[in-house]
């Protein structure tokens, strides 16, 4: 984390960190995430009612976690497929809610996304949080993705950026509610990994403070 920090305002209150997580300190991140990924195993989330599912894989770290099947969206205190708890939030990424959120409250789910070459989140809003007055925090790993952020309507206009290994994201105040998604993985752009392929880590408050 002792990158050259800039801060860059994209849209009021989506705040961009390019490369706020130093090389190091992207591969402690990826260390604990490849460990976690053992104990509770990326799972394939479905959409509520159709059952169609997705192309990016998840997991979860922290006392809660988002899953999403044909019951619907929600956040649970355990694995869907090994009825485990979470494992433990790292202690790197406290740190980086701690100095990035500017929330009073800890955080309590950090959601993993993977992203093979290929996968893809369409435009969507994060609303599934009790407290949402508190913000999101992304952090990126491996492949650079293009990101696309719009307003609180589906019909207002998007721009996109690139997502690189090592960016943090936060999403507060009008932000917090803006429709955006991935619309690509660009293969080839992170030696991170040593693989295609890209993980972000989103951090959020679910439980009113
Ligand atoms: C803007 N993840 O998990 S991170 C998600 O790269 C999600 O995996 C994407 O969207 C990813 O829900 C984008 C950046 C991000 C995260 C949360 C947001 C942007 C956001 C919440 C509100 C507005
Ligand atoms: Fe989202």
């Amino acid at each position: 984390m002792s990158a050259p920090q800039q801060r860059l305002e994209l849209a009021p209150g989506c705040i961009w960190w390019p490369g706020y997580l130093d090389r190091a300190a992207q591969e402690t991140l990826l260390a604990e995430v490849e460990a976690a990924l053992v104990e509770a195993p990326l799972f394939t989330p479905r959409m509520p009612r159709t059952g169609q599912p997705f192309s990016v894989r998840m997991s979860n770290f922290g006392p809660l976690g988002w899953v999403s099947d044909e019951a619907g969206y929600r956040y649970q205190s355990f694995h869907p497929d090994t009825r485990k708890p979470w494992p433990a939030m790292p202690a790197l990424l406290e740190a980086a809610w701690r100095a990035l959120s500017g929330a009073a409250a800890p955080a309590e789910a950090a959601l993993i996304n993977w992203y093979d070459p290929g996968a893809k989140m369409g435009l969507h809003q994060d609303r599934d949080e009790q407290d949402l007055t508190a913000p999101v925090l992304s952090l990126s790993l491996g492949d650079t993705a293009l990101f696309r952020y719009g307003g609180t309507e589906r019909r207002t206009p998007t721009k996109s950026i690139r997502l690189a290994s090592g960016d943090a994201l936060v999403l507060a105040g009008p932000s917090r509610l803006a429709f955006h998604g991935i619309d690509r993985i660009l293969t080839g752009t992170s030696t991170l990994l040593g693989r295609p392929g890209r993980f972000n880590l989103t951090l959020r408050r679910v439980s009113p403070p």
